[in-house]
């Protein structure tokens, strides 16, 4: 369908990209939106869509013209008011975003991850031991992609044991909180004070464990690299961004072995794979669907314009499966190169956590390699929906043991 604009005929679209129908699968509509051209006009929300990989990229490239201080979500923070402080962050343009990103960065990278490395890795092992032991059938989100992020990453920041429980609904609800008002945002409403002054409480130093990434934050604003104000709201990206979206990430890199069997053979031949296997899972599944950004002028896209102050949606799940970009699109393969996907945003807010979930998926998918022979489906599968992530409630599975280990 398509309507008549100055500039020639703007492609629209009338689907609800957050309904339930497109979150149980939202392919169909990231292939139409695709199809229809460069830019599309999503008449339920009164925004614009970038589906291709070529303009999701391009525009996730340039934030001077495609800004994230007016918010990532739906709500444009120019007329409306935030439901929380915006994250000095993902909700940030430079340049007040770049001295929180450089302080996460080091916190979060490579280096720093090294000695949280054998630990991760013998947690792993003992998580799977544990599983294990209970038979050879489970359902890989509660005893797998769930358990294991909440037993090391609430640690390494160094938040106190008391209240964990509230960090998943946290989140789920921060993701639906970027979609539009819906019944998805009205179920968590309830909750979302109390979770939300739980997460802000546990950002204050003195709660904080002495050698965690909040340690290193608050250690951060003592040399002058942040405010004192600052550290609490960076702290609060480490709990808001790092917990729903490695449990849905390892979801879908679980539920992506249990239907490929051959590729789950090459990883246990080449154990290697383990990080290539979890990016190419990001780029298959996203986990992360969509985020908006706000045109900082009227911009041309191929013969549309557009105009300034509004807001464009994302479909970074789209582009990450765009035949135009990618080889056999749908297929999960682990002898693709999938670098380059923008499952992990792009440009100068691309994710800062990434090397953190690259190593919980490294040291959970060696430890279940190293038992597991086989993994396969044991049962229906549901998704869990929200307006942002794409995630699984339940994956039974049933796993064929290693039987030398
Ligand atoms: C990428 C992301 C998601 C949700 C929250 C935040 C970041 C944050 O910085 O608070």
């Amino acid at each position: 369908m398509t309507v008549t604009q100055g500039y020639g005929t703007l492609p629209v679209n009338d689907a609800d990209p957050f309904g339930h129908e497109v979150l149980e699968n939202p392919l169909p509509l990231h292939a139409e939106l695709r199809d229809a051209g460069p830019v599309v006009y999503l008449t339920m929300y009164d925004v614009y869509a970038f589906a291709r990989y070529e303009h999701v990229h391009a525009a996730l490239a340039n934030w001077q013209g495609f800004q994230s201080a007016a918010g990532v979500g739906l709500s444009n923070f120019r007329y409306e008011k935030p439901w929380r402080p915006p994250s000095l962050l993902l909700e940030a343009d430079p340049p007040r975003h770049d001295a929180p990103r450089r302080v996460l960065t080091k916190v979060l990278g490579p280096r720093a991850l090294r000695r949280l490395r054998e630990g991760w890795h013998a947690d792993a092992e003992r998580l799977v031991d544990e599983v294990l032991a209970g038979g050879d059938q489970f359902d890989a989100v509660t005893s797998l992609a769930e358990p294991f992020p909440l037993r090391v990453f609430p640690d390494a920041v160094g938040i106190p044991n008391h209240g964990r429980e509230h960090l998943l609904p946290y989140g789920d609800h921060l993701f639906n909180a970027f979609g539009p008002p819906n019944d998805l945002v009205a179920k968590g409403a309830p909750r979302a004070a109390e979770l939300s002054a739980w997460v802000n409480a546990q950002c204050a130093r003195d709660l904080l464990t002495g050698d965690g990434f909040g340690a290193q934050i608050w250690a951060a604003a003592d040399r002058g690299e942040i405010t004192p104000e600052q550290a609490p709201l960076v702290v609060r990206s480490l709990l808001s961004a790092g917990v729903d979206t490695t449990v849905h990430g390892l979801s879908a890199v679980l539920y992506a072995f249990a239907t490929h069997p051959e590729q789950w053979r090459r990883l246990r031949e080449r154990p290697e794979l383990a990080r290539v296997a979890f990016d190419e899972a990001v780029r298959w599944e996203s986990p992360v669907q969509t985020f908006f950004r706000t045109a900082t002028n009227d911009v041309r896209v191929g013969d549309h314009v557009v105009p300034e102050g509004r807001k464009i949606l994302m479909f970074l799940g789209a582009a990450n499966r765009d035949p135009r970009r990618w080889d056999d699109p749908d297929a999960f393969d682990l002898s693709r190169d999938p670098s380059g996907h923008v499952g992990f945003g792009m440009g100068i807010h691309q994710c800062v956590g990434q090397h953190v979930a690259r190593l919980e998926a490294e040291a959970l998918l060696t430890a279940l390699a190293r038992r597991v022979r086989r993994i396969e489906l044991d049962g229906p599968t549901r998704r869990h929906h929200n307006n942002t992530l794409r995630a699984w409630e339940s994956i039974p599975v049933r796993v064929h043991l290693e039987k030398s280990i």
